[in-house]
């Protein structure tokens, strides 16, 4: 039976796709992406070996075509029916159980629960299930959102290459979870972008929540002036060297 890797993140599928070819096992995977991404539809229309999947109406196909699913940063929730019956492993931007859910390493930045990367069996609740391996990411005080998640998805595709061949073959041990830990969503993570010009909170506070959501061109925190316009805010962090 063939393996099936669904992934939404473009870092992710071209690395991946990379170390299946060094290691001879690209034939063995059908790649897809979500069939409600715009910029991948957009891109990989014409190629025949990238395309769109709806996971919830395809989801006998599935379990009857496939008996490894991986899913890199895909962003639809898997139907119970399938991590029932196939072995589905998720590779996430989060040190399980700690931040489960959205952008994990923004929360981290605020909450100084640990930040990492977690290869997990996936059961029916959202990043959760026996975890293969995880690994933690240092957050330094000079580092933006940007910064953090680079380090992440460095050590995903680390993970991915250390443990494909043994996921592969069956061949891996796992461990439960420490706890039930947390989980934020993505209306959590709208709520740290709107700032409260009347709160109240140590500078601390303030940096950690500016630098979290400061990711490349990404307009995410912002307040409102007393005309009622828009302000997006951004923070630069430079280390001395
Ligand atoms: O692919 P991904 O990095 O991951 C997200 C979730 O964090 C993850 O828990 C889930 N398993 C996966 C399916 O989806 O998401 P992204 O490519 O949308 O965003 C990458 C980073 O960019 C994110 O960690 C923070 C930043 N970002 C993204 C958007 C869309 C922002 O700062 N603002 C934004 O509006």
């Amino acid at each position: 039976m063939k393996k099936l890797i669904i992934t939404d993140n473009e870092y992710l599928y071209n690395n991946i796709k990379k170390i299946l070819k060094e290691k001879n096992l690209l034939d063995l995977f059908d790649f897809k992406y979500s069939y409600n991404n715009e910029s991948f539809t957009n891109k990989y229309r014409k190629n025949e070996d990238f395309q769109p999947i709806n996971i919830r109406e395809e989801k006998d196909n599935i379990i009857e075509n496939y008996d490894l699913i991986l899913s890199a940063h895909c962003k639809q929730i898997f139907p119970k029916e399938i991590v029932n019956k196939v072995l589905c492993i998720n590779i996430h931007p989060g040190y399980n159980p700690y931040n489960r859910g959205w952008y994990p390493h923004v929360f981290s930045i605020n909450n100084k629960l640990p930040a990492g990367a977690t290869l997990h069996i996936m059961d029916e609740k959202v990043d959760h299930g026996p975890i293969l391996f995880q690994e933690k990411v240092e957050i330094n005080d000079w580092e933006t959102s940007l910064d953090v998640y680079t380090k992440i998805l460095e050590l995903e595709i680390k993970i991915i290459d250390n443990y494909i061949e043994k996921i592969i073959n069956n061949k891996f041990d796992t461990k439960e979870p420490e706890s039930e830990g947390n989980i934020n969503s993505k209306q959590d993570f709208n709520k740290l972008c709107e700032l409260d010009l009347n709160e109240n909170l140590s500078m601390r506070k303030v940096i950690d929540r500016l630098r979290s959501l400061t990711h490349g061109d990404y307009k995410n925190a912002y307040f409102f002036d007393k005309n009622g316009n828009k302000i997006y805010v951004k923070i630069s962090l430079e280390k001395e060297s």
